[in-house]
């Protein structure tokens, strides 16, 4: 199995990267937003508890994160890996992570992190609001305070992950083409 996890702030193009990465590696792709963003569309007990926390542009609490990210590996059981985008967002996200994959003897092979300047995440979020229909997408401020909040509590997850030896940077400028190329260098060279 091949496990990676894709992470960068908001707006970094986690979600964009992995629909091209799913398919050159026969991964299954987990993104907690858009499973989120599937239950509030459909009024689902879950999506009315996360859309509180996902429209102000926190994070929604560990404990149904988790246990949603549970179902979804759960769900796949016979796949060939994962990709991981938006998940962990916290270091009790990073240790459940690592007790799900000790559960099916495997294991997080690395986390990619696509690196992109603050102003260029606002400006892309921005740009995806005018159409993405996405509250958290729609004001600059709470735009902002989802990159605020990848600071102050997912950023950390790198020295998680590189006092594992398993965290690569990537620079996440560039065309879409050119950042795959770059992300696929790395997971050719671990996988
Ligand atoms: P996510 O759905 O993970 O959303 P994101 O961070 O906005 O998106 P991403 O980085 O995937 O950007 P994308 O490729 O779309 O999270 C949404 C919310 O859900 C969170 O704020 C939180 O509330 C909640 N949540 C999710 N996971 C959670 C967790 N584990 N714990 C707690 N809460 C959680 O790219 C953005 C835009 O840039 C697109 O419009 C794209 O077209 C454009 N773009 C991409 N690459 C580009 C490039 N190279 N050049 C120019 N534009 C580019």
């Amino acid at each position: 199995m091949t496990n990676i996890i894709l992470f960068g702030p908001p707006g970094s193009g986690k979600g964009t990267q992995a629909n091209f990465l799913k398919e050159k590696y026969n991964l299954v792709h987990i993104s907690t937003g858009d499973v989120f963003r599937y239950n509030i569309k459909n009024a689902t007990e879950l999506g009315t508890m996360a859309k509180s926390y996902i429209d102000k542009g926190q994070l929604v609490p560990d404990e149904i994160t988790i246990d949603m990210l549970s179902n979804e590996l759960d769900k796949n059981s016979d796949a060939n890996g994962f990709i991981f985008d938006g998940f962990p967002r916290t270091e009790a996200q990073a240790e459940a992570l690592g007790h799900l994959m000790d559960d099916k003897d495997s294991q997080i092979d690395a986390m990619v992190a696509l690196e992109v300047d603050d102003e260029i995440l606002v400006e892309r979020l921005l740009e995806r609001g005018k159409t993405s229909g996405r509250a958290d997408d729609a004001d600059e401020s709470i735009i902002r305070n989802r990159i605020k909040v990848y600071y102050d509590e997912t950023a950390i997850l790198k020295d998680y992950y590189q006092k594992l030896d398993k965290f690569y940077g990537v620079d996440g400028v560039g065309s879409i083409e050119a950042i795959t190329q770059r992300l696929s260098e790395v997971i050719d060279k671990i996988s």
